[in-house]
């Protein structure tokens, strides 16, 4: 049996709330965002803008070169607050598994709901039908029976749009997707895939999974199954920290354990700090990461709760001891990874 999922996504969130209150700009290049000396990035842009080759995080001078007329305007976040406030109100009338992904993006698990005689599709539409009523806002929504194909489809009929990836059409579809679609594939690794040849869902399917592993790691088995449509991942429910991380890129490689451990320990106390703040879960497993200078990175885990430094040193030691060559390091991080049950009253550790 096939699980109902619904992405939605609003479009051009924070552009759109302020042309819905200011109906003057409507039509009109608008873009949030960054002051115009070269520091600043655009947060987003209207599909006017776009048109202009302006997009999301481009350097405000950049975006101003490319559209003389942008409108810029400096954003209310607590205004954009309210309008995703009033978006899982509505989500909620369909069904309980609601996961918020940002602020203006969700994942709605429909497999069990009775409403529209359990068709997504019209599910869909009525939730998008219901956030420009109640909102005066569109956004656009994905249905298929995954996570990532549901995210896919929001994506192909923006703005205001729906596109529905059932399990007899996707087959027809996905081969052409760009491999970047996939969440989780970002520049390096994108670049990585491009110098293999690989750009879209259909390239990546003539590799076989220790290929992938081979080439990309840990990520490999999952870019296996995505490029086939396949995608286990569950609808999870409320937001629950899984983990906490600090890492380090450095400016130039370092060879000298010395060293490492000096940046390690930085890394180290940050992350007490940030613990200290979110003291009420319990943790099971500690980690480090270290990404070598050719990029091939490499996590080792101990099952402890125990978060003396010398743990987080002996793991890095362990590893370094394990380079066939001496690899110099570009970064270097330590984790820890959290029980799902909450801790009530005393602390899971001690400093
Ligand atoms: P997105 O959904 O990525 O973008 P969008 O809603 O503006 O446009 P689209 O129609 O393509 O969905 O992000 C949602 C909001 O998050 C966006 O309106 C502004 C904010 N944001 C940033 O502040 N910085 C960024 O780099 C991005 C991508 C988004
Ligand atoms: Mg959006």
């Amino acid at each position: 049996m096939h699980r109902k999922i619904i992405h939605v996504d609003m479009d051009y969130f924070f552009a759109q709330v302020e042309i819905r209150d200011n109906p003057k700009l409507r039509g009109k290049p608008v873009a949030i965002g960054g002051s115009s000396d070269r520091r600043g990035v655009l947060s987003t842009c209207n599909y006017e803008a776009r048109s202009f080759g302006v997009r999301s995080a481009m350097p405000t001078y950049q975006a101003l070169h490319k559209c003389p007329e942008l409108i810029l305007l400096s954003g209310d976040y607590s205004k954009y607050k309210e309008a995703s406030d009033q978006v899982l109100t509505i989500f909620k009338l369909y069904t309980d598994k609601i996961q918020v992904v940002s602020i203006d993006e969700a994942y709605l698990d429909v497999t069990d709901s009775k409403l529209f005689f359990n068709s997504a599709t019209l599910i869909a539409n009525d939730i998008r039908k219901t956030i420009k009523a109640e909102t005066g806002l569109t956004a656009s929504a994905g249905v298929s029976f995954n996570k990532m194909l549901a995210k896919i489809g929001s994506e192909i009929n923006k703005p205001d749009g729906l596109c529905v990836l059932d399990p007899i059409n996707y087959k027809d579809i996905i081969p052409d997707f760009k491999i970047n679609c996939i969440n989780g594939v970002g520049k390096v690794t994108h670049k990585k895939l491009i110098e293999n040849g690989i750009h879209t869902f259909a390239d990546a399917m003539k590799y076989t999974k220790l290929d992938l592993i081979n080439l990309m790691g840990s990520f490999g088995p999952s870019i296996y199954d995505y490029c086939r449509g396949i995608d286990a991942r569950e609808v999870t429910t409320s937001y629950e920290r899984k983990s906490l991380s600090v890492e380090r890129t450095f400016q130039e490689d370092i060879k000298e354990v010395n060293d490492l451990e000096y940046r390690l320990r930085g890394c180290y106390e940050e992350m007490i700090d940030r613990l200290k703040k979110i003291s009420e879960r319990i943790i099971k497993t500690i980690y480090i990461k270290i990404k070598y200078s050719d990029f091939k990175q490499t996590t080792i885990e101990q099952g402890i709760n125990d978060l003396d430094f010398k743990h987080f040193f002996s793991l890095l030691v362990e590893r370094l001891r394990q380079r066939e060559v001496e690899i110099n390091v570009r970064l270097i991080g330590v984790g820890v990874k959290f029980h799902s049950e909450k801790l009530k009253g005393q602390l899971s550790f001690s400093f």
